[in-house]
């Protein structure tokens, strides 16, 4: 039997090398995984080595058509390269097209091995399973699986559920690491609060405002823009009067400025807004020009767990020309599934402020923090 070692960046392109060496009759004798630098990164280069052989008699018998790279013989025979420009050009284009159509076909199919469906090893699929229904984006879960792939290779034996958990939170990790997380920095005075209606603004903003006030001793006051509705702002109006903190209600940029100045004494102003026709440009349009963005503003974009993604992206692309600082993820306590808050932050780029986690002001809201929003992630269905 003739063995040869290959060596590519992934199992597909290792086995298109030894196809094309060996043929088809090669078989594999062991594949294992070489990471190169350290563990983990998906950065970090990876190979597939694999050692194939076939059996030498099947080679002699295959010969005609497949000359042997490897060993220097002369003592191939056959013309066909130099024949080809004077052959029939159909009989060549059909010969050449059904080599290249059997080629792709083994291509695909062992590109399609290594992907979550078929080529996933056994003991992965109860977890996989939970990683989808945490509805972790595919691209996640292909990027985790890969791993889980990489290191079950290594260890070479079943990886244990801890283990995966593990890997899970690395790949994560490594891909929120470069975001801001963590709340109110304390150093700008005016905190906007942009969202849809419903999801949780308001009820935040008290969050913020009363922990800024029992905790950080700051004195506040509230803006809002959200005049549409009586009862938003009696919502606002109760509990600036539990913090003993004034209220501006403000109808148009003019009324904006006066409040503004009205404020000049305090350490920090909350801006609640109303989430009303977010979907129609001039909206967003108004918001930039009545509310300033300068130096002094952090602005947070609320989004409660519970919404549909494709909405909560809707949404992150309405608001896509305020600059939004960080998210606010919302109502995580009603839900299983959160992994559409690690979705849209590492598509979006964005970082977390804050989570909260039921109705109760202040106590229901957490400061982002990496290793617990890592946390996080297994918390509920998958302990
Ligand atoms: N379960 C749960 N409910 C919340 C949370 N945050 C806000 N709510 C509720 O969601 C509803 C709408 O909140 P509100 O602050 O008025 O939303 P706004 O329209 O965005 O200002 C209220 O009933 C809140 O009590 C949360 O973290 N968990
Ligand atoms: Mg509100």
């Amino acid at each position: 039997m003739k063995m040869k070692k290959y060596t590519a960046p992934s199992i597909s392109e290792a086995m298109k090398l030894v196809r094309a060496e060996l043929g088809e009759d090669a078989v594999i004798i062991n594949s294992k995984v070489i990471v190169t630098k350290k563990l983990f990164g998906l950065i970090k280069q990876k190979n597939f080595e694999v050692l194939a052989g076939v059996d030498q008699v099947e080679t002699k018998t295959m010969s005609p058509q497949l000359p042997d790279l490897q060993s220097n013989t002369k003592t191939i025979q056959y013309k066909e390269p130099e024949e080809q420009p004077k052959l029939h050009i159909d009989d060549t284009l059909s010969k050449e097209l059904k080599s290249e159509i059997a080629d792709l076909k083994l291509m695909m199919k062992s590109m399609q091995k290594h992907t979550i469906q078929s080529e996933l090893p056994e003991n992965f699929l109860p977890y996989i399973d939970f990683l989808k229904r945490q509805e972790l984006s595919e691209e996640l879960i292909t990027a985790i699986s890969d791993e889980l792939f990489v290191h079950q290779k290594q260890k070479n034996a079943p990886l244990t559920e801890v283990e995966m958990k593990e890997i899970t939170k690395e790949v994560l990790r490594e891909l929120l690491k470069e975001l801001p997380m963590g709340g109110l920095s304390y150093q700008k005075k005016y905190i906007n609060v942009f969202g849809p209606t419903g999801v949780g603004k308001t009820t935040t903003i008290a969050k913020m405002a009363a922990r800024s006030v029992l905790e950080k001793k700051k004195k506040i006051g509230f803006i809002t823009t959200d005049t549409y509705r009586i009862a938003a702002i009696e919502q606002l109006k109760t509990y600036a009067n539990l913090l003993q903190a004034p209220v501006e209600i403000v109808y148009n940029a003019n009324d904006y400025k006066k409040a503004i100045e009205n404020f000049a004494h305090l350490d920090l102003v909350f801006i609640d807004t109303a989430g009303r026709n977010y979907k129609e440009a001039k909206y967003v349009d108004d918001l930039k020009k009545m509310i300033n963005f300068d130096e002094e503003v952090e602005s947070y974009l609320v989004l409660a767990l519970t919404a549909k993604e494709q909405d909560m992206e809707s949404i992150i692309q309405q608001f896509g020309e305020i600059p939004i600082g960080k998210y606010i993820f919302t109502k995580i306590d009603e839900t299983n599934s959160i992994g559409t808050m690690y979705n849209l932050m590492i598509k979006y780029n964005k970082g977390l402020a804050y989570y909260t986690n039921g109705q109760e002001v202040p106590e229901d809201i957490e400061v982002a923090d990496l290793d617990a929003v890592l946390e996080l992630f297994f918390q509920g269905e998958y302990e």
